[in-house]
């Protein structure tokens, strides 16, 4: 189906969801009006960071700019208020597309204090996004400002995505596997942190702004570092230690959506018990992946896990006793201190992850993983990452060194395996009711 069918379809599909939420949250609500979000400088500077239009706006339709409007009102085309101020500094072109354009109405003003006069008189409106200010100058009733119900039950509905999302995510993975595939050169050609990361740029023809996320790319011991920033470079090539491990964390966006891919890479001499747990990752994440279907626990399969991870590091005797004792007492969780993924789509940790429905009843993780974003059942039409972790991280091995977790372990080969930093790989994947759709490897 082509990309201009498969949007129709997708605003259709928001025109029956978001009426639903209105009707249900705010039965005496006409319309809502979604705000993309502000440009905003440092402080005491003239100089803003990259802007990311807000993901409730741009479901409705990819223009990442500040201060746009959709205006949504139930059996209604939708509506676009571009503010598209008169600026000789910047390109302010609005770059509209027919594809998604020719299902929306567009209005463009010139001044943002035309607003006012573009809604709809004598209606009432509730107004969703981050400047509540300009909302009550508008005239919005302060509990019609981002209310909590209408916020839960979109937040809730973003997890199941339409064909036209579907597609967006899988465009967001291909784009991204190319630059996967760059950097595994780079680090098999000896580069430094920074060449993998131009790397991987130049091939997804990306600047670091557009990317969905800041890439991880961390060489050997920085990989133990979950969310490691810095990309280290080498003057002196002399100077750069061998490259013996590769972990990568990288993605793309396509028209806002976004992959989150990570791929760990080993040079032949590394430690040969670092190859068997890389291998070993590979296929327990290939098994997880399996189980992501419709009315999966994802509490569930971040303890299945777990218990995976545990056995691996029994069997490569890392550790000793039963797999599911080391996940009870906390061992495994030394090893794998993040959880197994999250919701996907607009924002790269996608908004509701622990919303356990419409209503906004929340579902917390356990209390042995605080950390974990998922806490949902997966419904079809879902898309979530599973990221299994194995990781040497010298702050929480010195913590169970000195603890009763720490008889369970072996240092010797702990100790040996530090410098390998660790193991993540991620995928993407779509829940369906014919089972998981990786839309990474599927790419
Ligand atoms: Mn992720």
């Amino acid at each position: 189906m082509d990309t201009q069918t498969l949007f129709q379809q997708h605003i259709d599909a928001l025109q029956q969801r978001w009426s639903d939420a209105l009707h249900n949250t705010l039965p005496d609500c006409d319309a809502i009006l979604v705000h993309s979000g502000g440009s905003h400088n440092y402080y005491a500077d003239d100089h803003a960071p990259p802007f990311k239009a807000w993901g409730h706006f741009l479901r409705w339709l990819p223009l990442d700019r500040p201060d746009q409007f959709v205006l949504f009102t139930p059996g209604n085309k939708p509506r676009l208020l571009a503010w598209v101020p008169s600026d000789f500094w910047h390109d302010q072109t609005l770059n509209t597309e027919s594809w998604w354009a020719d299902s929306i109405d567009i209005t463009v003003m010139e001044n943002l204090s035309e607003l006012a006069a573009q809604l709809p008189r004598g209606q009432t409106l509730a107004f969703l996004g981050e400047n509540a200010g300009l909302a009550a100058e508008l005239g919005i009733a302060a509990d019609r400002i981002n209310p909590a119900a209408l916020l839960s039950w979109l937040d809730f509905d973003r997890a199941v995505k339409t064909d036209y999302e579907i597609s967006r995510l899988r465009e967001a993975n291909v784009h991204a596997l190319r630059g996967h595939a760059a950097a595994e050169q780079a680090f098999r050609a000896g580069g430094d942190e920074y060449d993998i990361h131009q790397a991987y740029l130049a091939a997804c023809r990306v600047l670091d702004q557009e990317l969905p996320y800041s890439n991880i790319i961390a060489l050997n011991e920085k990989a133990a570092i979950l969310h490691y920033q810095n990309k280290r470079r080498y003057a002196d090539r002399a100077s750069q230690p061998e490259n013996q491990v590769l972990l990568i964390d990288a993605g793309c966006r396509a028209h806002g959506y976004c992959s989150d891919i990570t791929r760990t890479w080993a040079a032949a001499d590394a430690h040969p018990v670092f190859h068997d747990l890389l291998l070993g990752m590979q296929t327990l994440q290939e098994e997880l992946v399996q189980r992501v279907k419709p009315g999966t626990s994802f509490v569930s399969l971040h303890r299945q896990a777990h218990v995976a991870i545990a056995q691996l590091l029994v069997d490569n005797d890392i550790c000793h006793g039963n797999a599911e004792t080391l996940v009870d007492n906390g061992t495994s969780t030394v090893f794998f201190p993040h959880g197994l993924g999250h919701l996907l789509g607009l924002q790269v940790h996608d908004v509701g992850g622990r919303l356990a429905s419409r209503k906004g009843d929340i579902a917390a993780p356990p209390e042995a993983w605080p950390g974990l974003r998922n806490t949902r059942t997966l419904d079809a039409g879902a898309v979530v990452t599973i990221e299994p972790g194995l990781y040497f991280i010298p702050a929480l091995l010195e913590k169970a060194r000195g603890s009763s977790l720490g008889k369970s372990i072996n240092w010797t080969l702990a100790e040996e395996l530090m410098p390998f930093g660790g193991i993540r790989i991620e995928d993407n994947v779509l829940a369906t009711s014919d089972g998981a759709v990786n839309l990474t490897r599927g790419a």
